[in-house]
């Protein structure tokens, strides 16, 4: 059973609420329009680039719409809006697994993201959420590479009351990752979060040490419980799925941590991400509090921003 099954609805709700005040009254409108004309499938279009759906998306988005309306003869607005959901649906139906799923414990979790997408931010939350829900978690800061990185992770693991495995700053981060592993084992622990450092996508020589790290994790791990969570910064828009596809080119994410979902109209990018990416969207950030955190849900992800 996957305990983490739609936890904090209301938070994911309220975080979409840029998004679907500026979507929806455009969305409105164009419902309200008695023809499905030339101009609504434009307009349509539009409207959902406007979102941050992205242009590939949208159009792809349109065209289908507009297909399911002529082979179903549907004519009104309302009609092709019940369409529009489904469609969105569709996108977000993806091959997904429990992120907690894992053949022996610990599952491990190793945050990846460009520099100050949230990933230490996103580890506290995790922990919190994963806590409250009687997993023993353990934290490795595999971020040696910013000066204070490891002391801002050891302050959230006492706040939150896990231990933390650290090394000094700039010593080797697949060590502190072997060690973290090796620690939560011994210590019987259900998940080990492991935080990396921030890089950026022309950096390769730093994409190809995450690359090494994945490595030491799923070499020292049951594979099957390693996931790669790529955290991609909600506000970036467009931008974030740039750097998401970099990402890709050397690990594999398993899942998404869409963080800041909270103060941006941007949210529409989970549909870019889920459609571009075929990555499914595990959590989103909601704030900058340990307790900001839901977990995605496809459906109410949609009501979330047309509802
Ligand atoms: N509003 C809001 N702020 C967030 C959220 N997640 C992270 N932040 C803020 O974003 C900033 C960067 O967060 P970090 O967690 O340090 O990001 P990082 O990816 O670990 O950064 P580096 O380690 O430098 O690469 C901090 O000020 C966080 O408080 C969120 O969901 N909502
Ligand atoms: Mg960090």
């Amino acid at each position: 059973m996957n305990i983490l099954k739609k936890r904090n609805p209301a938070k994911l709700r309220e975080s979409l609420e840029k998004t679907r005040v500026s979507l929806l009254g455009q969305l409105g409108d164009l419902f309200k329009h008695s023809e499905l004309d030339s101009e609504f499938w434009e307009d349509l279009q539009d409207t959902l680039i406007s979102a941050d759906i992205g242009i590939e998306t949208s159009e792809k988005i349109a065209i289908r719409l507009k297909e399911n309306a002529k082979a179903k003869n549907i004519s009104s607005g309302k009609e092709c809006l019940r369409e529009l959901r489904s469609e969105l649906l569709q996108i977000f139906d993806l091959s997904d697994k429990d992120p907690l799923a894992s053949a022996q414990k610990p599952a491990v979790f190793v945050m990846v993201g460009v520099n100050g997408a949230g990933k230490t931010t996103s580890i506290a939350k995790l922990t919190h959420l994963l806590t409250s829900l009687n997993q023993r978690v353990i934290l490795g800061a595999a971020d040696t590479f910013r000066a204070a990185a490891v002391d801002q992770i050891q302050i959230w693991g006492e706040r939150l009351g896990v231990t933390v495995i650290a090394q000094d700053p700039g010593s080797d981060p697949g060590a502190v990752a072997f060690d973290t592993i090796h620690a939560a084992k011994s210590r019987n622990m259900d998940v080990a979060i492991i935080d990396t450092a921030g890089r950026l996508q022309g950096k390769s020589n730093l994409m190809e040490e995450l690359k090494k790290i994945s490595k030491i994790i799923i070499r020292e791990s049951d594979e099957s419980s390693v996931k790669i969570i790529l955290v991609i910064d909600g506000t970036t828009g467009q931008n974030g799925l740039i750097q998401a596809v970099e990402f890709t080119r050397f690990v594999n994410p398993d899942g998404i941590f869409l963080s800041k979902l909270d103060g941006t109209a941007k949210g529409g990018i989970a549909i870019a991400i889920a459609d571009q990416l075929k990555i499914p969207i595990w959590f989103v950030g909601t704030g900058e509090q340990p307790d900001d955190i839901a977990v995605f849900d496809p459906d109410l992800f949609i009501s979330g921003i047309i509802d």
